[in-house]
């Protein structure tokens, strides 16, 4: 009798247990933001669709008529935004009776920039080899529709499908007959197809002898060449260009200018309603500001662009740095269309192993006002389009981590409407991601997971550029990209960290105030005084502009060494929380991702404190001080970084031992210090 009272009350507070202990859902990563919604063809199903001609071309109108939930839209492709916008609002908690939900994007151009080669790799590509798979036979349609319905849901609808250090080869007739069979796939899903084109493709391809803008034979080939490509996608939507970069070839090379070469492309796409995507990422070795350039090479050219060409301009001067000012070429150009171009892929952030939410990073820029036509003349006004590098792969959760996809998304609904909230982004995409398990209310999960998870994303990228290159630092890398190497000054000079830091006995940072490079005065006031003034400058670019010496006071009261110090330390501690408030959701979140993090943030840790040690180490052989006493110790001697290398794999990703600790190779005589 007693025996079995036993048992019962055990089994029912086992029970109990049970039901009030959160049951994970098994997930894999694998269904991206699509994996808490109801089907794409279930919520189409279930409402009148109705396409209006009244109606902006890809906006739509959700609303209910009486018991019938109706979604209207301009266009085809405004349908399937308004059916996945209704998706999203399910989800939110935001599609009850009386839903009244009109929408229409803010940029025309929505663009994903594929750095894949046609040997599938991928430049600057952390989740695998290319998507598109070049080199099989067959085309990969089940990842180019699962990719299509993704970039659908945030209303992204172009994509240019590779590298823009380009093969000539991609315009050949093998690949444009392939390049067809994927843009009929992208199509379906409102997405036009583009490519990059490489400027000497008239010599590789047919052996003409020049690649002169204004030669008439070159100008014959491209206009044949588009006509070709269009026969075969006639809705192609136009090139891309990377010309007189990093050792790509270009019209300068035949003395004409950047715009001689992207009208003579604009003419040739043109009749087909084709567009020129040119970059404006072009920096010289002998120049002594790299941040300079741009604005000194296409300001002069300022309205000699033809009207189908559009100038793409990184969101920095130098290039995608943790942080950077917006790039003042945004503030210059009055008489040229500008176009956006942020990294989604996290060359510079930890790859697809750090967690560092870009939603904040883009939000910063496209809100930074270039007063150009006074103020309120925001980046994101000044610019009519905008384009990400891709982080996508063959990995079957397509971004290596799935922390990394939410930047894929957040991108996709910046470029709907740039207003967005970088916060309220991040909850829209925990919420579409993750599911929630059984057994918990609302509320709790709200409390427990949502809110964690929010906040880790929303502090992420600072924490980065905190253990990575604070207080304005930047380009700390070594040749990787991966990890850093401060002390590295050997090759091109605006390839090497020290051009960036020009640490010495007497302090850090460049000089970019009139006693220096003068880069403030590409920018308009009040800006040229709030950056060139100390007063005025913002401590989180103090040494993107200043040289300083290490006892230089900051608004803390601290000197200027013992801030860098305590940055790095702070990173590394921000990361540490990371884990903690990870570790805790563990009940909330299936197995598998909960271990994919759970890895990922470990990684993240060993590297914070790799970026400290290497850093602090090198910088400390310059300001000769000790650390501060509330900062902890390095743990490795600077001597044991500075002259080793770190191993990595053929995709350039670091290789970890079982303990997870990056593997440092043999010495390497170009890491060395000159004496
Ligand atoms: O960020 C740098 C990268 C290069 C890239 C280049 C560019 C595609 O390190 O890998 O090349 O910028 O944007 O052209």
């Amino acid at each position: 009798m007693r025996k079995s009272f036993v048992l019962t009350v055990l089994t029912g507070a086992l029970l109990l247990s049970a039901c009030s202990r959160p049951v994970p859902v098994p997930q894999d990563g694998t269904e991206l933001w699509l994996a808490a919604g109801r089907p794409y063809a279930e919520v189409l199903a279930s409402v009148q669709a109705k396409v209006d001609p009244a109606l902006p071309a890809e906006g739509f109108h959700i609303y209910d008529d009486g018991a019938q939930r109706v979604v209207a839209a301009g266009s085809e492709a405004g349908l399937r935004y308004g059916v996945y916008a209704l998706q999203r609002a399910e989800v939110l908690g935001q599609a009850g009776p009386g839903i009244d939900i009109s929408e229409k994007p803010y940029y025309d151009l929505r663009l994903l920039n594929h750095w894949d080669n046609l040997d599938d790799t991928v430049e600057r590509g952390y989740a695998g080899k290319s998507m598109w798979e070049w080199t099989s036979a067959s085309i990969p349609e089940a990842r180019i529709r699962h990719y299509g319905e993704l970039c659908a849901s945030v209303g992204l609808n172009g994509a240019v499908l590779n590298n823009v250090n380009s093969n000539p080869l991609v315009l050949d007739a093998e690949h444009i007959a392939r390049v067809a069979k994927i843009a009929d796939i992208l199509r379906e899903y409102g997405i036009r197809t583009y490519l990059s084109i490489k400027w000497t493709s008239p010599i590789a391809l047919s052996g003409l002898k020049s690649g002169d803008p204004l030669d008439p034979k070159v100008r014959q080939w491209w206009k044949d060449k588009a006509a070709e490509i269009y026969a075969a996608i006639p809705d192609f939507g136009g090139f891309l260009v990377k010309a007189n970069s990093e050792g790509q070839a270009g019209p300068q090379d035949y003395g004409r200018t950047h715009a001689d070469g992207a009208n003579m492309l604009g003419e040739a796409v043109a009749p087909f309603g084709g567009i020129v995507m040119w970059r404006a990422f072009v920096y010289s070795p002998t120049s002594p500001d790299r941040a300079n350039q741009a604005v000194e090479e296409f300001l002069p050219l300022d309205g000699k662009f033809a009207d189908n060409v559009i100038v793409q301009i990184k969101n920095g001067p130098v290039d995608f740095q943790p942080r950077e000012p917006f790039s003042p070429l945004f503030g210059q150009l009055r008489d040229t269309k500008m176009m956006m171009e942020f990294q989604i892929t996290q060359e510079y952030l930890g790859f697809s192993h750090h967690l560092a939410y870009h939603g904040t990073t883009w939000e910063e820029c496209l809100d930074s006002d270039t007063y150009r036509d006074g103020p309120g003349s925001t980046v994101a006004k000044m610019v009519t389009a905008i384009a990400g590098v891709a982080n996508t792969g063959q990995d079957p959760n397509f971004c290596g981590y799935f922390f990394a996809q939410s930047n894929w998304y957040a991108f996709g609904r910046l470029a709907w409407n740039p207003e967005l909230a970088a916060e309220q982004i991040a909850d829209e995409w925990i919420r579409q991601t993750f599911l929630k398990p059984a057994g918990v209310s609302d509320k709790t999960y709200e409390a427990k997971f949502i809110a964690p998870v929010r906040d880790m994303m929303m502090a992420s990228r600072e924490a980065v550029v905190n253990y990575e290159m604070p207080l304005g630092l930047h380009h700390l890398f070594g040749g990787t990209h991966y990890g850093p190497a401060p002390w590295d000054r050997l090759g091109r000079p605006d390839w090497t960290p020290a051009y960036y830091h020009k640490a010495d006995s007497l302090g850090i940072g460049f000089d970019r105030t009139p006693t220096g490079s003068d880069n403030v005065h590409q920018y308009h006031e009040p800006l040229t005084s709030t950056y060139a003034n100390l007063a005025t400058c913002p401590e989180n670019l103090l040494l993107w502009f200043h040289h300083l010496p290490w006892d230089y006071k900051l608004s803390s009261g601290r000197t200027l060494w013992d801030e860098i110090c305590l940055h790095y330390d702070t990173g590394i501690r921000q990361v540490e929380a990371f884990r903690r408030t990870w570790d805790g959701l563990e009940p909330y979140v299936s197995p598998a991702l909960f271990a994919e993090a759970k890895r990922k943030l470990e990684i993240q840790q060993h590297d914070a404190e790799w970026w400290r040690d290497a850093c602090v180490g090198y910088f400390q052989t310059f300001s000769k001080r000790p650390l501060p006493s509330d900062v902890r110790p390095l743990r490795l001697p600077i001597d044991s970084l500075e002259f080793h290398q770190l191993k990595s794999d053929e995709l350039g990703m670091p290789v970890f031992d079982d303990d997870l600790r990056a593997v440092i190779l043999p010495p390497r005589r170009m890491m060395r210090r000159p004496q």
